[in-house]
């Protein structure tokens, strides 16, 4: 039997971003959930009859939404819902099922990196039919609709088994239970040289994978141990827990540490990588060497014709604003466009759909290419070995090799975290005022050259998304830019981002904070950080 359940709106529903994310708590109220999910239904179009893919990163209350989820969609007359054994799906693996079995779209259970557990952070976003993040214009239309909701369609029907791969039937809707990796796997496999790395494996060379006891692990133990090869125990973390096992699923320097001590010891492996709660971002190291993601992209760039997936070369790339310009050097070389847009994946979408880019990135551990509408995270590790596995050499003199041959965009990102959401707003808005004043001054030898607050026209659907960070160009090619996170679910999360180009040989190797220690000290002045927010220094540090 399908209800109809009266519902009030609740306030802040609107999504960040990437979708909406909030304490699992919030999300725990009578009706939050559900009113959400229907103001997504009311604004996809032919949702009756449609296919959803649903799935989530197996943190904390997942597979209660998942039962919600469910029994919603029966109630909204969808027809068809491919869900992930146990309500698990990786966010590029739902791109990728959504792409390759046409449906209308999925919905994602996940807060990423967030801690999960009952005091952490749930989430839950819509990709469209492209298998990418709904865009902007329909994200606005869920939010206007969450705050004028009165009712969402429920079905009254108990419980469906998740945990058995096959059809069954709830009211008239198929739900047809996936193994979550079969499908991924075969998409990898098409894009790189398995064999290569199969060999690569058994000529010794060792790795580690930190899944951070989140969603990769089941992908990660099936792709790297069982069908490439590598030894049992490369997998780290691989057993999903629906709290992390109390830690933080961001593969980060900070976050990701024993990995970090396991890859800088004498005697460590060759290679390192992690991912995160929902398996689209990805970290990679090196035997004593961090690759920043933006330098990623930009070797993944240079390189992309050694892989078999684009030995054909590149249509173009992407990065978003704050990623640094590593890549654009590549992209000038090569002679092809490269794009900067917001921070957000789902503004690649629509330069991957009109086949303008081939590759994109984010400096925020995120890289992916047009096999779907996500950042992937083992698609990045894959096209390391695989890159590794062609080339013979390690990480460290890769990246070398790379610096010398284009410069290196020496790169931090310093996170302020949890901060009084006021001050934050302050903050940002006198900066903003204070842009014009600011072009013309020196800063450690440096001058401010350009000063502005980023604005993106989408060459493709013509909408303008404003406010998008503040910039300030200097001199020898630095920058800095301040952002505030639209991912956090505490207060105020201040970035800033701050970069320079070195050319000088003798230089490429030093360490990054000691080389932007001018330009770091200059961007705290002139924001007025400690001031405003009470902080010395950053949580966080890439
Ligand atoms: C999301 C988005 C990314 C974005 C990142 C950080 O990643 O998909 O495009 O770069 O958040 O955003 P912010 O700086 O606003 O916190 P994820 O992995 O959290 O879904």
């Amino acid at each position: 039997m399908i209800e109809t359940c009266r519902t009030q709106p609740f306030s802040g529903q609107r999504p960040g971003t990437s979708g909406l994310r909030k304490p699992v708590k919030t999300f725990m109220q009578p009706h939050y959930l559900e009113n959400f999910v229907q103001s997504v239904f009311d604004c996809v179009e032919d949702l009756a009859g449609a296919t959803l893919v649903l799935g989530g990163d197996g943190r904390y209350h997942n597979r209660e939404a998942i039962q919600t989820i469910l029994r919603m969609a029966a109630g909204n007359r969808v027809s068809r819902v491919l869900l992930g054994r146990g309500g698990l799906l990786s966010t590029p693996a739902v791109s990728s099922i959504i792409r390759h079995r046409g449906a209308t779209g999925g919905l994602i259970l996940s807060a990423s990196h967030n801690p999960g557990g009952p005091n952490g952070d749930f989430g839950i976003k819509y990709n469209s039919g492209n298998g990418g993040p709904a865009t902007e214009t329909l994200t606005e239309a869920i939010y206007t609709r969450s705050q004028e909701i009165d009712r969402y369609y429920i079905a009254t029907t108990n419980h469906v088994d998740i945990d058995v791969l096959g059809d069954t039937h709830l009211e008239a809707m198929k739900i047809t239970v996936l193994d979550p990796v079969a499908d991924y796997s075969e998409l990898m496999e098409s894009l790189f040289d398995f064999e290569r790395i199969r060999e690569l494996f058994r000529s010794g060379f060792r790795m580690r994978f930190d899944a951070m006891h989140a969603v990769t692990g089941p992908y990660a133990h099936a792709i790297l141990e069982d069908v490439l090869g590598a030894p049992e125990g490369t997998v780290i973390h691989g057993t999903p827990l629906a709290d992390f096992g109390g830690g933080h699923p961001d593969p980060n320097l900070t976050h990701a540490a024993e990995l970090v001590r396991q890859l800088n010891r004498p005697e460590g492996p060759d290679f390192g990588a992690a991912s995160d709660g929902d398996g689209d971002r990805n970290m990679i190291i090196g035997h004593g060497c961090f690759v920043t993601p933006s330098d990623s992209l930009a070797i993944m760039a240079a390189n992309a014709t050694r892989i078999p997936a684009y030995r054909e070369g590149l249509l173009g790339v992407a990065r978003s604003m704050p990623t640094s310009r590593a890549v654009d050097r590549v992209a000038a070389r090569l002679n092809i466009p490269c794009y900067e847009t917001p921070t957000g994946w789902k503004f690649f979408g629509n330069l991957l759909d009109a086949g303008r880019i081939t590759l994109c990135g984010e400096e925020s551990f995120g890289t992916g290419s047009n096999h779907v509408r996500e950042k992937d995270g083992l698609w990045a590790v894959l096209f390391w070995l695989n890159l590794l596995a062609v080339r013979g050499q390690s990480v460290a003199e890769i990246v070398a090799e790379h610096w010398q041959a284009y410069g290196r965009d020496v790169y931090t990102r310093h996170d302020y975290e949890d901060v009084d959401a006021d001050a934050a707003s302050r903050l940002m808005q006198d900066l903003r005022e204070n842009l014009p004043g600011l072009v013309g001054q020196t800063v450690g030898g440096s001058h401010v050259t350009a000063a502005d607050d980023f604005a993106y026209d989408d060459p493709i659907d013509g909408s303008r998304s404003e406010g998008q960070g503040l910039r300030l160009m200097l001199g020898d090619e630095a920058r800095i830019v301040y952002r505030l996170s639209g991912t956090g679910t505490q207060g105020a999360t201040l970035r800033v981002y701050i970069e320079r180009l070195e050319t000088r040989r003798s230089h490429l190797q030093a360490d990054a904070q000691t080389q932007l220690a001018d330009l770091i000290r200059f961007a705290g002045e002139v924001a007025g950080i400690a001031e405003r927010t009470g902080r010395q220094s950053p949580d966080v540090i890439t």
